[in-house]
């Protein structure tokens, strides 16, 4: 049901580490051209840390792990691609349609495509005003059934941070934060939320994966990587007028976090970009660690 790039189908049958990287964050989530320039950037990070990066989408009706530059560059500037989160996969290929795979998505087919770790920006989560709207991500329900391991750097202030906290514990997903005690806020690296489990090794993050893979417990893992402190902005009143913006229009369901995305950045003139590109790539970069550290897991225990 999914084509592999040749590249990653050798990967993955030789055991290889490979990263999986979704397409909703080129389609929707960063202006062009900086969209397709950051979905390049990370490839060749991945790359550069030894691993074979998988870019996920949906195109023309076929779910596919690993794009060409042609690909790429459709899902920065064709208007026509959509949003995909899980539910939306069999409705894309049955329609042979173009989307860009949100998280929920992307955990799906890389799971089917038999990929184990995943690197992005930020997940969606429990929204602000939740409890009136009942706007929770896709997301944070995949994550409690699917074993998929996403590397991101934390969940954004646009949402409420210590209720997809909770919601995460509901789902029996793990959440582990790299290098700091407290899990990070996206473009902050404070939340204020006290981090479970501190890691401060990819090996160490990787032995995890692979002890509850092994349990068979279903849920994914949550690995929250801090912003590089030189590329933090505090933009908290910015987010807060967008959040108001997308009130006062109305703004809701899947078109919700997307408005919110591109309201950010032009109200902070481009920071939040520049921030977001940063906070990918570091990403990217430990996303490739844990890669190769639980593949030579793999082959030394067995999976
Ligand atoms: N958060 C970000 N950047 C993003 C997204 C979320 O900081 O690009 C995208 C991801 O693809 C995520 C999706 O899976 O938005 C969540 O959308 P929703 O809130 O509609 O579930
Ligand atoms: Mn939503």
């Amino acid at each position: 049901m999914i084509s592999l790039s040749a590249e990653v189908a050798a990967a993955v049958a030789e055991g290889r580490p490979v990263v999986a990287l979704e397409s909703t964050i080129i389609s929707h989530g960063m202006p062009w051209p900086q969209n397709a320039e950051t979905a390049r950037l990370i490839e060749a990070e991945i790359r550069a840390g030894g691993a074979v990066p998988a870019t996920i989408a949906v195109i023309d009706g076929a779910l596919r792990a690993g794009l060409d530059d042609a690909a790429l560059e459709r899902l920065g500037r064709d208007k026509g691609v959509v949003k995909a989160a899980s539910r939306d996969l069999a409705v894309a290929m049955a329609r042979g349609g173009s989307a860009g795979t949100t998280v929920s998505a992307t955990m799906v087919i890389a799971e089917r495509a038999g990929i184990a770790v995943f690197a992005t920006g930020g997940v969606g989560g429990v929204h602000r005003g939740a409890e009136a709207s009942f706007d929770i991500s896709a997301d944070l329900v995949e994550l409690g059934r699917t074993q998929t391991a996403v590397i991101c750097a934390g969940v954004k202030s646009i949402l409420d941070i210590p209720k997809t906290l909770e919601f995460l514990e509901t789902q029996r997903v793990p959440v582990l934060t790299y290098g700091s005690d407290e899990f990070p806020a996206f473009y902050s690296r404070q939340s204020g939320q006290k981090a479970e489990h501190r890691c401060d090794t990819p090996e160490a993050i990787a032995e995890i994966i692979r002890r509850h893979r092994g349990l068979g417990i279903g849920s994914g893992l949550l690995i929250a990587n801090p912003i590089p402190l030189e590329n933090a902005v505090e933009i908290e009143p910015i987010i807060a007028a967008a959040i108001a913006d997308a009130a006062r229009q109305g703004i809701i369901g899947k078109a919700l976090t997307p408005f919110l995305l591109a309201r950010i950045n032009d109200l902070s003139h481009g920071e939040s970009l520049a921030a977001n590109i940063a906070l990918v790539r570091n990403n990217a970069v430990l996303a490739a660690k844990i890669a190769v550290a639980l593949a030579e897991r793999n082959r030394t225990h067995g999976l």
